[in-house]
């Protein structure tokens, strides 16, 4: 089934190409390491001089390549020059842990690898990858893997741009499940427009060379990536690379640059207002400030507002496998409110129901979103179980639950499942109720999230432990193959978890545990 209208669609590469085509003296991107300026022009060079080594190396079209790296520049680069080679980027979090990664890059049939420099990560990746795969490393080298930086060749060997088919691969992203690994969302080239062109019609970004951008969202997530680095570019403005979040470095490079576009998670603002001497005169330039990923608690919005009093504020809701459904121009007051944008085709669909079964107003369902719009994912990779379960008849079940206003806007209300959302980042309590039970004085474990200012919520165990402390408990998760950002910021100790007669753990009476326990 392909309800997809694009038979004539500009592929990343294309958004980046022709941008350079109408301005190509202006700068395109600001490196925060080197303050290497790479006007459009150079940019493109670059990118095909890299393409142009991957090449030699053997990563051809079709080939999967993955990419786990921090925002630096080269990492920008490098997804630039695989997508200009024809290979698929397939994105992995440089948080996760070695393992995780290496059972991703296997069960993903991967055959190429940009990392860094990190024994421990190259010795896991290598027993996951074919035995002449090719790794290259950034920040040095690490026996025989090679050199990204020195990875160049002559541009002129690359083969001309073709256009890809529209539902061909063109990038894997990847996003927490219930169960087992993160899930690859695979994203065709014929998404790319509706995954950039959004942030104009929803956020009030003007085309023009007088934008400039900070990176400050991850390039291996979905919003980083297509609505802040593609969308800067193809909108001919400046992105200014922003390597490791550092809130002071980046309040410093918006007062220092004029930054006029500004795309966070919650907890980036939340950080930014954390600097010492702040002072909302330093970032009077931001004009277009958007937020994705979580909601923003109702204060901190407040403050936020207060602080970049000149931009137009913009909370935008999406997910890595449909990109943009949902927005609400200026939210202050309304944290928990959303608006279907003119494009969006979504449904309020009764929970456990069939996609017809519709929601009256005010009754609360699972947001259903138009699975044929041009955005949306294919499916996941590798995992059939899992596409079947999330897309359905034409429609992706978000697993939110949300209920319609009679004015047409919705109220976002939580989760059908119990998936945490914290900083933007997904955490599904199984795969941390999974490392906590494999502590031998945990009898029992189930996670919540709790509100939270800075991450909106943050993952809280409830654990029935003899003998073992919270302390312990964080020690243990550290040693284990979760990523650190995944693991509880607190822990609440019960002589037996609150359970149903079908002996299913009651969140709802544990989350009302939790607020007493941890209320000072
Ligand atoms: O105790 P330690 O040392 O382990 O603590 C470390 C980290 O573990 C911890 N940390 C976190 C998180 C988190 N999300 N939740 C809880 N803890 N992230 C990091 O913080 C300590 C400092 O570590 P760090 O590596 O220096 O952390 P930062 O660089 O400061 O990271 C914080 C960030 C807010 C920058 C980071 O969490 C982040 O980048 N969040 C944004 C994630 C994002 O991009 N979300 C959007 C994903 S796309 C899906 C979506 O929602 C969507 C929405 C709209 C898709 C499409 C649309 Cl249109
Ligand atoms: P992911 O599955 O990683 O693509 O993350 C998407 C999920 O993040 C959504 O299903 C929501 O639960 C949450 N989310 C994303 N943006 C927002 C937002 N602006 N407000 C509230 N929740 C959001
Ligand atoms: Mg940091």
């Amino acid at each position: 089934m392909s309800g997809r209208i694009t038979d004539k669609m500009q592929t990343v590469w294309d958004h980046v190409r022709l941008a350079a085509a109408r301005t190509p003296d202006h700068p395109a991107i600001v490196d925060d390491r080197t303050d290497r300026r790479l006007t459009f022009s150079e940019l493109i060079a670059e990118v095909e001089a890299m393409a142009a080594g991957f090449a030699i190396a053997g990563i051809a079209d079709g080939n999967r390549v993955a990419t786990m790296l921090p925002n630096v520049l080269e990492h920008a680069i490098a997804i630039l020059a695989l997508h200009r080679l024809g290979a698929v980027v397939c994105m992995i979090n440089p948080r996760l842990k070695p393992d995780e990664a290496a059972a991703l890059i296997g069960d993903g049939e991967i055959t190429g690898l940009v990392c860094l420099a990190d024994e421990t990560i190259i010795t896991a990746a290598r027993g996951a990858l074919p035995s002449a795969a090719p790794v290259f490393t950034f920040g040095g080298t690490v026996g025989d893997t090679r050199d990204l930086e020195a990875c160049r060749g002559a541009a002129d060997s690359l083969a001309p741009w073709q256009a890809p088919a529209a539902d061909a691969l063109a990038f894997v992203m990847y996003t927490s499940g219930t169960t087992g690994l993160p899930k690859g969302v695979m994203i065709p080239h014929g998404a790319s427009d509706g995954r950039v062109l959004f942030v104009p019609v929803q956020c009030g970004l003007r085309h023009g060379t007088h934008n400039r951008a900070l990176g400050l969202m991850p390039l291996f997530h979905a919003v980083g990536f297509h609505a802040c680095f593609v969308a800067t570019l193809s909108m001919n403005g400046t992105y200014y690379v922003h390597s490791a979040f550092d809130p002071v470095a980046a309040h410093a490079v918006i007062r220092d640059n004029a930054i006029t576009y500004l795309f966070g998670a919650p907890a980036h603002f939340h950080a930014l207002l954390a600097v010492p001497g702040f002072d909302p005169v330093d970032v009077g330039s931001v004009e277009t400030l958007a937020y994705a990923g979580a909601a923003m608690p109702g204060p901190l919005l407040e403050r936020v507002d207060a602080a970049f009093s000149a931009a137009r504020m913009t909370n935008i809701y999406g997910t890595t496998e449909t990109m943009n459904a949902l927005y609400l121009p200026d939210p202050v007051g309304w944290p928990t409110r959303y608006r279907p944008g003119f494009y969006s085709n979504i449904r309020v669909g009764r929970i456990g129901g069939s996609v017809e079964d519709i929601c009256e107003i005010g009754e609360e369902g699972e947001l259903l979103v138009d699975a044929t719009a041009d955005a949306t994912f294919l499916g996941y990779l590798n995992r059939p179980d899992a596409t079947a379960e999330k897309l359905a008849d034409g429609w992706y079940r978000t697993g939110d639950i949300v209920a319609r206003r009679v004015d047409g806007d919705l109220d976002l209300r939580g989760r059908v499942d119990d998936m945490v959302v914290s900083g933007g980042e997904n955490i599904h309590p199984e795969e941390v109720e999974a490392v906590l039970m494999q502590h031998e004085a945990v009898t029992e474990a189930a996670i919540i999230g709790m509100p939270d200012d800075q991450w909106t919520e943050r993952v809280v165990a409830c654990v029935v432990a003899k003998g073992a402390d919270a302390a312990a408990l964080d020690a243990w998760c550290q040693d284990s193959t979760l990523a650190n950002y995944k693991r509880p910021r607190d822990y609440v100790f019960l002589d037996v978890l609150p359970r149903n007669a079908a002996n299913k753990v009651l969140r709802r009476e544990l989350k009302l545990r939790a607020a007493e326990v941890l209320k000072d």
